[in-house]
């Protein structure tokens, strides 16, 4: 720690930003990564990477295939047909293709045309704990938080063997099929034992409560987390405020854990692209307001998809302490809205703001989007600093390393109340 309290320079700043963000290990809040304990679930290697969907949406812009035949290949000739398209007969320009690129640098894996086939004999030989450490390692990231789904049926079966995940893989209770279709899967619930109804009727919010409550035992959730479409209004007379209410935000007070909302997701804006199909729209916030005004008690860490709605959210986080925004979700995460929103939030709420997550489906997209995150955010911070020198502030290494670690790990810590909870259950996740 020779330069704790050392003054720089403003042209110093630059690289003091990216040298400090890149040896912070960050904790990567929201993606739908994994732990090996899950097995097939966890999707890694050259195939899935191809087969994202950011670049499934990109491939039927270039190529002929309609969308129905593309689902009748095996993952392999997919793979094979989006190298083709998209990085063969034409540039990898985009986020999501130059994100592949990027992989294959950071792994030293040789990507000129024609080489699939070393690529995949690459990740034949690689096993996958090593392959875990190496990626988690080279990426800067020490845990990430996955996205469990207590109604999926293939992820329940494991978790009701009693999995306990890789530590470095936290849980997040993912409440989507409850509060967004709640017709179609409380007889699920119901069929484990739960007394609960169609119209969230009777017993249903104390069963739904028990239900999250025994959930959340088995999972030990850093949060709880759901989707919503921009159409997301709250309070209203809908299904979905009675379960907020009556069962979800009382869950959450009792296990001391925030609600993460996304916000903004049109799902299904093209079914015939499935996991590719869905869009985004602007939300009224005015719901945001309510929730986080009604329920003082309980945290929310909210994203939100629009470009439109940023602003809007940081003005909201000015108004209530129980409100953390994170991340730049989706369609956002490009370097030029990054740069934008961060710029924005820095701005209006300084250093209480979570500027990231990596949203990774694939365990080596975490390489290449946070070292995106870091090139995209160092700059950005570092502008911050150097207009505060200008206007007679010092600033110091140790300053920065305390804004970066309270970005990228202290508030989501703060928020979810780990240290608390853990040192109360003994719990390690
Ligand atoms: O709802 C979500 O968590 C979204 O992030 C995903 O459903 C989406 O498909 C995605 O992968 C975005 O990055
Ligand atoms: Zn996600």
């Amino acid at each position: 720690m020779e330069h704790a309290y050392e003054t720089l320079d403003p042209d110093q700043m630059d690289a003091a930003v990216a040298d400090i963000l890149g040896a912070t290990p960050l904790l990567d809040v929201h993606t739908h990564l994994f732990s090996p304990e899950f097995g097939d679930l966890g999707l890694w290697g050259i195939d899935d990477l191809l087969t994202y969907h950011y670049l499934e949406a990109e491939l039927f812009r270039f190529a002929p295939i309609k969308p129905e035949q593309y689902w009748n290949l095996s993952k392999r000739q997919q793979a094979d047909l989006v190298w083709g398209t998209l990085f063969i007969e034409n540039t990898p320009l985009s986020e999501a293709a130059r994100g592949v690129v990027a992989v294959l640098q950071a792994l030293g894996i040789e990507s000129e045309i024609g080489s699939l086939k070393r690529i995949r004999d690459y990740f034949r030989e690689q096993q996958l704990p090593d392959h875990i450490s190496r990626v988690f390692r080279l990426a800067g990231i020490e845990s990430v938080v996955m996205t469990n789904d207590p109604l999926d049926h293939a992820e329940a079966t494991i978790w009701k063997r009693g999995v306990k995940p890789d530590r470095r893989f936290q849980t997040a209770l993912r409440l989507d099929r409850v509060l967004n279709e709640w017709p179609a899967h409380y007889d699920q619930i119901a069929a484990s034992g739960y007394a609960v109804q169609r119209d969230g009727g009777g017993r249903t919010p104390g069963e739904l409560q028990r239900f999250l409550m025994e959930w959340s035992a088995r999972m030990l959730p850093v949060y709880l987390a759901v989707s919503l479409p921009d159409t997301f209004q709250f309070p209203a007379d809908d299904l979905r405020t009675k379960l907020l209410t009556s069962a979800v935000l009382p869950s959450c007070r009792e296990l001391d854990a925030p609600l993460a909302l996304m916000i903004g997701v049109r799902r299904q804006v093209n079914p015939a692209l499935r996991l590719a199909g869905d869009g985004s729209g602007r939300a009224d916030l005015r719901a945001l307001e309510a929730l986080c005004r009604d329920h003082p008690a309980n945290r929310f860490l909210v994203s939100v998809l629009s470009r439109e709605n940023q602003h809007e959210l940081c003005v909201c986080a000015r108004k209530f302490q129980n409100l953390m925004p994170f991340g730049c979700w989706w369609f956002l995460n490009n370097p030029s809205i990054v740069e934008e929103i961060t710029r924005e939030r820095l701005e209006m709420l300084g250093a209480s703001f979570i500027p990231q997550h990596s949203d990774a489906r694939i365990l080596e997209q975490l390489l290449y989007k946070w070292r995106n995150t870091r090139r995209t955010v160092a700059p950005v911070l570092a502008q911050r600093y150097r207009l505060l020198m200008k206007d007679g502030w010092t600033v110091t290494r140790e300053d920065i390393s305390r804004d970066v670690t309270r970005l990228f790990r202290g508030n989501f810590e703060q928020c979810t109340n780990l240290d608390s909870r853990c040192s109360q259950s003994g719990a390690a996740s």
